[in-house]
């Protein structure tokens, strides 16, 4: 056996073993734990469900279901992310999006990451304007997409969502991230 050849099979086992690795350390647990959505300007947005459900021991899912009642040109979101010890405190992710700009062309990671998780269960998938009924159907969450573990914890995904740069209303989104169960 050539010593070339002996390296690429050490380079095909370590790379296995890589791959092994990061899919075990994917046998996470990241479900919702609560949603709480809020309206502040009923005459512009109506909520009619913001709901979790669970539908197995590890997949919790979201629906979500609101009527925008005038037509939307100009939408901003605010995305703050919380890390529960001894009560939610800010962690890694404050941040404001033009949301149509955002619809245009995707030029924010950290929301890119966020928008890739709820894209396939949501109609609000195109650009401004947005009106009539907008909603996420069986939205679940994929560790798959996060693209980056996190470390275990309690979250809490603050969004607050504003027309014309005022606030209408906001979602508040919690979720349980485990990074390998042998270790609970
Ligand atoms: C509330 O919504 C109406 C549209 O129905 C809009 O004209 C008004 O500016 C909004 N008010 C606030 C404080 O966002
Ligand atoms: C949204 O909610 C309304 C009122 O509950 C319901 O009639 C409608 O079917 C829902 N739409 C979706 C897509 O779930
Ligand atoms: C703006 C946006 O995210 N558009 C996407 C909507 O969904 C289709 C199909 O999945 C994608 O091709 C678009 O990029």
């Amino acid at each position: 056996m050539s010593g070339a050849y002996n390296m690429r099979l050490n380079l095909f086992y370590l790379a296995f073993l890589g791959v092994l690795l990061y899919h075990s350390s994917l046998a996470v647990v990241f479900k919702f734990t609560n949603l709480v959505c809020e309206s502040y300007n009923k005459s512009w947005f109506q909520f009619h469900e913001c709901r979790l459900k669970a539908v197995s021991r590890d997949r919790v899912v979201m629906n979500m279901n609101g009527t925008i009642l005038h037509p939307v040109y100009n939408a901003q979101t605010q995305g703050k992310l919380f890390k529960r010890a001894n009560g939610y405190k800010p962690w890694l992710l404050n941040a404001e999006v033009d949301s149509c700009r955002f619809m245009r062309k995707t030029y924010y990671p950290p929301a890119k990451i966020i928008y890739s998780l709820f894209q396939e269960f949501t109609n609000i998938n195109h650009t401004c304007p947005y009106v009539g009924p907008q909603y996420l159907r069986g939205f679940y969450l994929k560790p798959e997409l996060l693209l980056l573990p996190f470390p275990t914890g309690d979250y809490m995904l603050s969004l607050r969502w504003f027309f014309d740069h005022k606030l209408q209303f906001d979602t508040n989104i919690s979720f349980v991230f485990v990074e390998d169960i042998s270790k609970i």
